[in-house]
């Protein structure tokens, strides 16, 4: 039994529980529950074992005692009855945006529709008309609601939308008659993938404002135009959303507009124990308006101090913020450096002026200028005279420069038993050594923790690159005993980076929060192997925000001459503080 089939159970027994008109508390929990296992960066089996089950947040006597007979049985006697009330086509249907459960259950009992593909025919065919509450225009918002709901499975990566988001919103900056606009959704909370584009524009002449919007040049297909509300379609099919709201409710219809669904529930919550009312107008007691133009000002009446967006995910936040101990996560402008940039030396395309340039327009102090070593010749690995020849040129660089300095890395080859691709005298006179896994990805999880544990425990790797081996939407992270590596990089000052290239984000958001509570500490790196690739350093650093990390557990934040004492002897005071 794994983490997600137990998840999996969890967040079926909450659908059929709204087919069936359940208590929606009880249900609310079920899907807690399966959201916080699935933030579990430890096998639920070993929690169980040591009985501390009810530690997981959102996770009571009750719910412990479900896992528990998941774990042992493989199923849930209660899932197992909830299963044989419902059919199963009917669960499907519920994902569709705009149908209930109520009509759910209709259109199976009327037409025993049974899946998506299936109501999407009839619905095209007219077929539903006639039946108890459906109109023409049900039709319609079903088959809107059909294409919603693909628009959200096929998510896009949050670094390949930005530049085409900013760009809009600087449009429409330029354009149109607005007092403020910024992004929203999961896109201002630095979700990995996104699957639409929320812009809010603040403006007394909203229709003005849509005008433009729609007559934007990158609009390809107007999806909905309304006086306060419009979507459209780019060429490549994204989905932007617009909405503009009057000057004093900015900050309320930001609050609601970024999200997360979730983190709004429970702020909204908080509001009703204190007789407000929240929306995105503002906040409201009866008739009265008591806060809406800032989102300080919003969050302030329900008794909570600013939270970043990259935390809106109700992950605990709102629970630290009330007790007083939301931390200060890093922001982009502590960033001095950039740990990991490819250059001509191997398979990058930059000179190490040209990077030092990107650096300065980036107001870096430094950058760790790594290529890949010998065997990854695929990639132009350099070898030993290679090697030799870059240090000469950057320290040729560094006594130039005198701004931005160059640290000698490399991105070290982790053999299959474990071995390095320089010898240890070699990697003693680096600057800044990062090791990796590029082969042998489908090792078993014993094999590729011994390997990453081994370069762990080398003196001179400063950092493990992209830990995981994941890719978005196109690999899965390798088998690993994440658990392991969190306390050996703890223990021996060994940091993880967090690889900003948008397809990595590797550590993600959850993996970096778990490793930070056993003491761990992170190098950013773009992994940039093209210049412009470098502005993808503030992906990591949304990563790390999502992770909830400080500015004294990225190694990012200090400053050149810091740095190099810090690199100098592994197992140092900042390390492993
Ligand atoms: P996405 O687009 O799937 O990456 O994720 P979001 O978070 O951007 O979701 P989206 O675009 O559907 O909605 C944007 C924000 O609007 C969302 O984060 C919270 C708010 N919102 C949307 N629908 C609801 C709702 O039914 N209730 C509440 N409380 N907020 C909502
Ligand atoms: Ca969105
Ligand atoms: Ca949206």
């Amino acid at each position: 039994m794994k983490n997600s089939d137990v998840c999996a159970i969890f967040r079926q027994m909450a659908e059929i529980m709204e087919i069936l008109g359940e208590d929606v508390y009880r249900i609310r929990a079920y899907q807690r529950a399966a959201q916080n296992i699935e933030n579990l960066t430890e096998d639920i089996a070993a929690i169980a074992a040591r009985g501390e089950l009810t530690k997981i947040p959102g996770i009571g006597k009750e719910l412990a005692r479900k896992i528990e007979e998941i774990l042992s049985t493989g199923t849930l006697q209660k899932y197992e009855e909830l299963k044989k009330k419902v059919p199963p086509g009917l669960v499907e249907l519920l994902q569709v945006p705009g149908v209930g459960p109520k009509t759910a259950k209709m259109l199976y009992e009327e037409l025993g529709i049974e899946s998506v593909a299936q109501l999407e025919r009839l619905a095209r065919e007219g077929r539903l008309k006639g039946l108890p509450g459906i109109q023409a225009k049900t039709e319609e918002n079903i088959l809107r609601g059909i294409g919603l709901l693909r628009s959200v499975q096929e998510r896009r990566p949050l670094g390949l939308v930005l530049p085409m988001a900013r760009h809009i919103v600087a449009l429409l900056r330029e354009r149109a008659p607005v007092s403020r606009v910024s992004l929203a959704g999961s896109i201002r909370r630095y979700r990995e993938t996104v699957g639409d584009v929320d812009i809010l524009a603040g403006s007394r002449e909203p229709e003005a404002v849509m005008d433009v919007f729609i007559g934007l040049p990158v609009v390809a297909e107007v999806i909905a135009h309304g006086p306060t509300k419009s979507s459209i379609r780019t060429a490549d099919g994204l989905q932007v959303d617009l909405r503009v709201v009057p000057e004093e409710s900015y900050g309320a219809a930001l609050c609601y507009f970024t999200g997360s669904k979730a983190h709004n529930i429970r702020v909204r919550e908080l509001g009703v124990r204190r007789g407000l009312k929240i929306n995105e107008y503002g906040v409201f007691r009866g008739e009265e308006r008591i806060a809406g133009a800032t989102e300080e000002e919003v969050l302030a009446a329900v008794g909570l101090p600013y939270i970043p967006p990259e935390m809106r995910e109700d992950r605990g936040e709102i629970e630290a913020a009330l007790e007083g101990r939301l931390p200060r996560v890093v922001d982009l402008g502590e960033i001095k450096g950039d740990c990991h940039v490819h250059s001509k030396y191997s398979d990058g395309s930059a000179s190490l002026e040209e990077i030092a340039a990107k650096a300065r327009r980036l107001g870096y102090e430094w950058v760790v200028v790594c290529d890949h070593s010998q065997s990854l010749k695929v990639a132009g690995g350099l070898d030993l005279a290679a090697l030799a020849k870059k240090r000469a040129a950057i320290a040729a660089f560094n006594a130039k420069s005198r701004d931005v300095k160059l640290l000698c890395g490399a991105e070290v080859e982790i053999g299959m038993d474990g071995r390095l691709d320089y010898p240890d005298e070699v990697l003693a006179e680096l600057d800044f050594v990062v090791a990796a896994i590029h082969t042998g990805l489908r090792q078993s999880r014993e094999v590729q923790t011994r390997r990453l544990l081994s370069a762990i425990n080398n003196p001179y790797v400063h950092a493990i690159a992209h830990p995981t081996g994941r890719l978005l939407g196109e690999r899965e992270a390798y088998a690993l005993d994440l658990e392991a590596i969190f306390k050996a990089a703890q223990a021996t000052g060994t940091l993880l980076e967090i690889n900003a290239y948008y397809k990595r984000l590797d550590l993600n958001d959850i993996h970096c929060r778990a490793a930070a509570e056993k003491g761990v500490k992170f190098a950013i790196g773009s992994d940039a192997h093209l210049l412009d690739q470098m502005d993808f350093l503030e992906l990591g650093v949304g990563v790390a925000r999502r992770g909830w990390l400080g500015p004294e557990q990225v190694i990012n934040t200090l400053g050149y001459r810091e740095l190099l004492v810090t690199l100098g002897r592994k197992g140092n005071s900042w390390l492993n503080k």
